[in-house]
């Protein structure tokens, strides 16, 4: 049977269980999705459809795959404004469709931008669908990168989606996807270095997460009786309650990251960026890299070992041999959880006095240990902002269940909190959702709030309201900081309770530390009902968290 081009992708959408799509118009494939009953999510900008399809792909662990449409073409000012979430969505490797219009034959050349250039940069893979009967190829190849290997977005233009072809010539299967196994002498080489090793420490990314892998790496942590710290994006990957979990950042992240002499990194690319740690000293330890991508063996840093292949199969092969070597009593105990515990406790004791704390304003930990305190840890999902709100958060909330926290950010992208927090509320309905932002967080999200109300989506946008853009380092006014910039507009000027009020959301504005908890309890219990909610709390500046190791301040 003949279709036209949109019409197929729609059709192998639902062959791939896409149960909808995020969008901001116009893209020419829309009209199909709708026809063919594909729900678009409609979001209010461009950025944002890219934004809540690629949190979908992460907080679901690319197990179902987020996929947006938007505009492009010649002169294409969706595109250019999705831009930003195409090289977010690539920077954190994430696993999103994104679909667009592409330059029309005959027309390429023709404007400043060159669009298969740029978006090359932003992809793991561009496809120019030049031939309507290659649409079936195009998606297979498509779903086949998304699901196989390091995640990471793919990008789809179609020149002409009204263009035909016979639906029967080469009938569309849905892809499963494909994983690799290390090679055994790669495993043995690691499994020498880890049992001969004084002070090993197990460096956890978010490969981890996407492997589906967190009991296989709790398994060869409590075999090998190594302490675990995670990657801002892993957080989660290793339950936080656990005696040999040490950390994300903080002091005792920092204790653990220099005295390790080997370190077996799993599912982590090591690079040291923005938001993760540099290894101290990396040329005197042994490093290992288990990791499903060769591109990052020997980056930056040099590395002893490398395990490729993906998460699961190299803890699972990683264990055996430890198990066997070891007649299954692994590496010789030690009191790494004792003294896991001493250096955690006295790494947070200046966390936790202030999570504790009664000043006003309010303390910005004071809320996120009430949040703990309202949440059910293992029925909730929590993110952060770019900002103070990351950087505290990640040094002091205990993430109990794999994606019960999004860390993101080798690129954090002002705004993006909210688009997990919606792909989150997706992905499980039943969960409560929850994005904590600064006041520049909030700036990007208004204009797409009142999507939560049309969806219905019970979400609560929780702000920490310190009236300045703190952003990076010793924030504020700190010595060699921003002291020009940071200073905008707060409380005093604005109630953000009552514009965002005004909109319909349940909101409210705190002022006392004694009404945290009451606040956030009546925020759940109307978002239960699919009203999302806005909690305003006037909170003192308080730059201060774990810092990276060997990144400095910036
Ligand atoms: C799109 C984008 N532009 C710039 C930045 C740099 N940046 C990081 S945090 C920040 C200010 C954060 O201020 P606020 O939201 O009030 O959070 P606070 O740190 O005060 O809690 C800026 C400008 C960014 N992360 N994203
Ligand atoms: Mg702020």
């Amino acid at each position: 049977m003949t279709i036209d081009v949109a019409t197929g992708i729609s059709r192998i959408l639902k062959q791939e269980d896409v149960g909808w799509v995020s969008t901001f118009p116009v893209c020419r494939v829309n009209n199909a999705l709708g026809r063919e009953g594909v729900p678009m999510l409609m979001m209010r900008d461009d950025r944002y459809a890219v934004a809540v399809a690629d949190a979908f792909s992460r907080i679901t662990a690319g197990s179902r795959i987020g996929v947006c449409t938007f505009q492009g073409g010649v002169n294409a000012a969706g595109m250019q404004y999705a831009y930003a979430g195409m090289a977010q969505a690539y920077e954190d490797g994430s696993p999103v469709l994104c679909i667009t219009d592409g330059v029309p034959a005959g027309a390429s050349g023709n404007s400043q931008y060159d669009v298969a250039s740029a978006m090359k940069t932003v992809s793991k893979w561009f496809g120019y669908l030049d031939r309507p009967e290659r649409t079936p190829e195009f998606m297979r190849r498509a779903f086949t990168m998304l699901r196989s290997g390091r995640p990471g977005p793919v990008i789809l233009a179609i020149p002409n989606a009204a263009a035909t072809y016979d639906e029967t010539a080469d009938p569309y299967h849905p892809v499963k996807g494909w994983k690799s196994a290390p090679d055994p002498a790669d495993v043995r080489a690691a499994v020498d270095q880890l049992l001969a090793a004084r002070n090993p420490l197990i460096y956890a990314g978010e490969g981890v997460i996407y492997a589906g892998a967190s009991e296989d790496l709790k398994a060869l942590a409590e075999l090998v009786n190594a302490p675990v710290i995670t990657t801002l994006k892993a957080k989660g990957a290793f339950p936080e309650n656990h005696p040999l979990f040490v950390g994300v950042r903080g002091d005792q992240v920092a204790h653990y990251l220099n005295k390790s002499d080997v370190i077996l990194a799993i599912g982590s690319s090591l690079s040291p960026g923005r938001f993760s740690h540099g290894i101290p000293e990396a040329a005197k330890k042994t490093i290992i890299l288990c990791n499903v991508d060769e591109l990052h063996i020997n980056k930056m840093i040099p590395m002893a070992h490398a395990v490729i292949g993906d998460a699961r199969f190299a803890l699972q092969a990683l264990r055996q041999e430890v198990s066997d070597r070891t007649s299954g009593s692994g590496r010789s105990p030690g009191n790494v959880a004792a003294e896991v515990k001493a250096a955690r406790d006295e790494a947070l004791a200046r966390y936790r006095q202030v999570m504790n704390s009664d000043e006003t304003p309010i303390n910005p930990y004071r809320v996120y240990s009430d949040l703990m305190q309202v949440l059910d840890l293992r029925k909730s999902f929590v993110t952060h902002e770019s900002g103070n709100t990351r950087d505290q958060l990640s040094t002091v909330f205990d993430t109990l269940i794999p994606r019960g926290f999004l860390g993101w950010g080798n690129v954090s992208t002002l705004g993006f909190s909210l688009a997990a927090a919606i792909a989150a509320k997706k992905a499980f309905p039943d969960r409560a959702s929850v994005a904590v932002t600064g006041e520049a967080g909030l700036g990007y999200m208004l204009g797409n709030l009142e999507v939560l109300l049309r969806e219905k989506l019970g979400i609560t946008v929780v702000h920490i309201s310190n009236g300045g853009f703190a952003g990076y380092g010793p924030g504020f006014w700190g010595a060699g900081h921003d002291p020009f910039t940071h200073q905008v507009m707060g409380p005093d000027d604005v109630d953000m309770s009552k514009v965002i009020g005004a909109l319909g959301f349940h909101t409210e504005r705190v002022n006392e530390p004694a009404q945290v908890v009451p606040a956030l309890r009546r925020a759940l219990d109307v978002n239960a009902s699919g009203r999302p909610a806005y909690i305003e709390f006037i909170c003192c500046q308080y730059p201060v968290y774990g810092q990276w190791v060997g990144r400095g301040e910036g």
